[in-house]
């Protein structure tokens, strides 16, 4: 390694988080630099030109710089894995590529749906999270429980970095659009399966998310109040 790792940081991202688990997992050690998004530390220099796309996670290894969580746990488990950490992101094609599709599924679907129920509550002061809205995230749920119905893991019989960020994202969209036991058995198993495979999942992930769950009620409370 050309230096230590440096991860621009906020705990209660879900996407930061999923970087944190997969170089856990491999062992990794990084510097963290927390970066104050509710402040916009993020929209100014010097983060901006370190990361255009002005969000959080970036990482830096040596004059290496990439962001993107799913780029950055492949980039990670490719250069960084032992023999016993291949199955996280598969070398096999179809796999590698199954693995990327639920990732982007994840980028695409999962956190997009969480970002349009938060952002306008903490930026756009709005009271209410619109009915169509939870019925979106209850849809990419169906979806969810269709890629689980063979497999225990998204990509076959083994936890990979698809597993990781998905899951981490599903944590905080339960807040708005809770699991139900009737509808959502194969999410709810999987939730446990991926918990239980990663020793420190709960104790990195529930605090957070229990804290963001504040965050949006006092918002919304707030909201509400103002005219
Ligand atoms: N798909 C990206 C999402 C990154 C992202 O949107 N991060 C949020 C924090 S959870 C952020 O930086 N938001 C700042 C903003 O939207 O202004 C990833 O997985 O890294």
């Amino acid at each position: 390694m050309s230096g230590k790792l440096i991860l621009y940081n906020i705990d209660l991202s879900p996407p930061v988080r999923t970087v944190k688990t997969v170089a856990k997992l491999l062992g990794l050690d990084l510097e963290l630099r927390n970066i104050n998004l509710l402040e916009g530390e993020h929209l100014k220099e010097p983060y901006a030109r370190i990361n255009p796309e002005r969000v959080v996670p970036t990482l830096i290894d040596g004059d290496f710089i990439i962001w993107e969580s799913h780029a950055i746990c492949a980039y990670l488990v490719d250069k960084y894995g032992k023999e016993k950490d291949c199955a996280l992101y598969p070398k096999d094609l179809q796999l590698r590529a199954k693995c990327n599709q639920r990732m982007i599924f994840d980028a695409a679907s999962l956190f997009v749906r969480l970002r349009d129920c938060s952002r306008p509550i903490f930026f756009q002061g709005h009271k209410e999270v619109p009915q169509e809205k939870i019925d979106l995230i209850y849809t990419a749920y169906d979806i969810l429980e269709e890629f689980l119905a063979i497999d225990p893991f998204l990509v076959g019989n083994n936890l990979t970095i698809a597993d990781i960020s998905a899951s981490i994202t599903i944590l905080p969209l339960e807040i708005y659009a809770p699991l139900k036991p009737e509808k959502h058995a194969k999410i709810i198993a999987w939730l446990k399966r991926v918990s239980k495979t990663i020793p420190f999942f709960d104790k990195m992930n529930l605090k957070c998310v229990e804290e963001v769950r504040q965050m949006i009620h006092a918002a919304l409370e707030k909201n509400r109040h103002s005219s």
